[in-house]
């Protein structure tokens, strides 16, 4: 336990105890000089009363060592390796053929733009930036949609996709206090983070199955089917994280009905518009599906992958209400979340953003360079399913690879099986078997296939 001590130690102006002596614990401070640990103390004169408080350095002593995070703490583990060989597919975070990372080159006629400008850096509003926000909440809703003409959509700048499921999980917490999220099984990992910190309970919801390696439609369904009337279904707009399997449209509209039925509300975290399929608009269509219902729907946009944008921290959070009056009431109440917890956005990431989407010779630029991009882990998904298949003679069916979409690859190897992986291969992929095809080139193909064939036949 940390000690404190107030003394009054003196009538006259002049500390009788000197600082170092005090240190040195040759005080005769009611014991403390007994404390295991060293003891820091400060001295303070206030006229002729002298306050000493003593705090202990055993204070922050309890605190136990975090776990290193299961997606971030993969790109630690990586840079501390000097293997030649070694490659990084955990994080999923876009990389070159020559597994570099990539910044667009709209995203460099963008800053380029903005530093002729010479925009001031006063504070964004809570918000953010409105012309980030109206761009924003039209490139996931569609410009010409009855839902952003009519004003429905609470539409606030966050912390890219992460910052803005957190804000939308604090408004769940505030406003349907015990309702539940209902999360896939699997999920992106940080998913239940959000929730847990802030203080919004979760349960899982059925979706891989890995005896077919695809989606557990049904189960899916049973469960979302069972949770309570009123639940919060959080779905992956496109490209699942870390599966890569999405449901059909027919599955889809199955989904919005179920949900519809149960009078859930769809939770949207859409992170890879444009990178599942290389368009916006096709990789936009669950959400404007059930906007197009007139359901009311969250959904949190990040751009951190499609504009290469990760560490600008550009996202948004947006509440479809079934009224502009309630959109307003709604947007407030989040300003009102946001305020204590960051005060306000940053502002460069949110106008590369606004002048891209801005301006149709930059916006065509940027669908080229995402089509660019979604096309080079399209090649390597090819390549990869090539090696694993010529290379691998027990007639294991690796086609999963080619069927699975967006960034990721989910191998089902299992923790053993991935750690075989990095320890003898010097592959970092996370250990829920995840990895990301975005860090990985056509040289490298082989290299890997090898490694997962050598990890799945001989580690169990
Ligand atoms: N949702 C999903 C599904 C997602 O995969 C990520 C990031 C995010 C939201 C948040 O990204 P942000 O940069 O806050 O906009 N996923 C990758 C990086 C990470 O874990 O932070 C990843 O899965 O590797």
């Amino acid at each position: 336990m940390a000690s404190s001590l107030l003394s009054l130690a003196s009538a006259t102006p002049s500390a009788p105890l000197s600082f170092h002596g005090i240190r040195e614990g040759k005080s005769n401070l009611g014991g403390i000089n007994k404390e295991k640990t060293s003891t820091f103390i400060k001295a303070k004169s206030f006229g002729r009363i002298c306050m000493v408080v003593a705090s202990n350095v055993s204070r922050f002593e309890g605190i136990t060592m975090a776990p290193p995070d299961p997606i971030l703490g993969v790109s630690e583990a990586f840079k501390a390796d000097n293997h030649e060989l070694k490659l990084n597919l955990g994080v999923g975070a876009y990389r070159t053929e020559e597994l570099q990372p990539y910044v667009l080159n709209v995203v460099k006629k963008a800053d380029k733009l903005l530093l002729e400008k010479g925009e001031n850096r006063e504070y964004l509003p809570i918000e953010g930036l409105a012309a980030f926000n109206k761009v924003t909440a039209q490139l996931l809703f569609g410009a010409d949609k009855p839902v952003i003409k009519q004003q429905r959509v609470a539409t606030v700048q966050g912390l890219s996709g992460t910052g803005s499921l957190r804000l939308a999980a604090a408004l769940i917490e505030r406003y349907f206090p015990g309702a539940k999220v209902l999360i896939s099984s699997p999920t992106w990992g940080n998913h239940k983070n959000i929730f847990n910190d802030a203080g919004v309970p979760w349960s899982e919801y059925r979706y891989y199955d890995p005896k077919t390696v695809g989606l557990d439609f049904e189960g899916m369904i049973a469960d979302i089917k069972a949770a309570p009337e009123g639940s919060f279904i959080l779905l992956h707009g496109c490209a699942h994280n870390p599966t890569g399997i999405d449901p059909t449209p027919e599955q889809w509209e199955i989904i919005a009905d179920v949900i519809q039925e149960k009078n859930h509300v769809p939770f949207f975290d859409i992170a890879y518009q444009g990178f599942a399929s290389g368009s916006l608009d096709a990789d936009a269509a669950s959400v404007r599906m059930f906007v197009a219902r007139g359901m009311e729907v969250i959904a949190a946009q990040s751009y951190s992958k499609n504009l290469g944008l990760y560490a600008e921290r550009i996202g948004a959070i947006n509440v479809v209400c079934s009224s502009p009056e309630a959109a307003a009431r709604v947007k407030s109440q989040l300003k009102r979340i946001a305020r204590p917890m960051y005060s306000n956005p940053p502002v460069h990431g949110a106008r590369i953003v606004a002048n891209i989407v801005g301006d149709s010779a930059l916006f065509n630029e940027w669908n080229t360079e995402m089509e660019m991009m979604a096309g080079r882990i399209k090649n390597v998904r090819h390549k990869l399913f090539d090696s694993l298949s010529s290379k691998d003679k027990s007639g294991k069916d690796w086609s999963f690879v080619l069927k699975q979409i967006g960034m990721f690859s989910f191998t089902g190897l299992n923790k053993a099986q991935c750690d075989n992986m990095t320890n003898k291969w010097h592959v970092y992929m996370t250990k829920d078997g995840r990895i990301s095809l975005a860090g990985l080139s056509l040289a490298k193909c082989e290299y890997l296939a090898d490694a997962i064939i050598d990890s799945y036949h001989n580690v169990s």
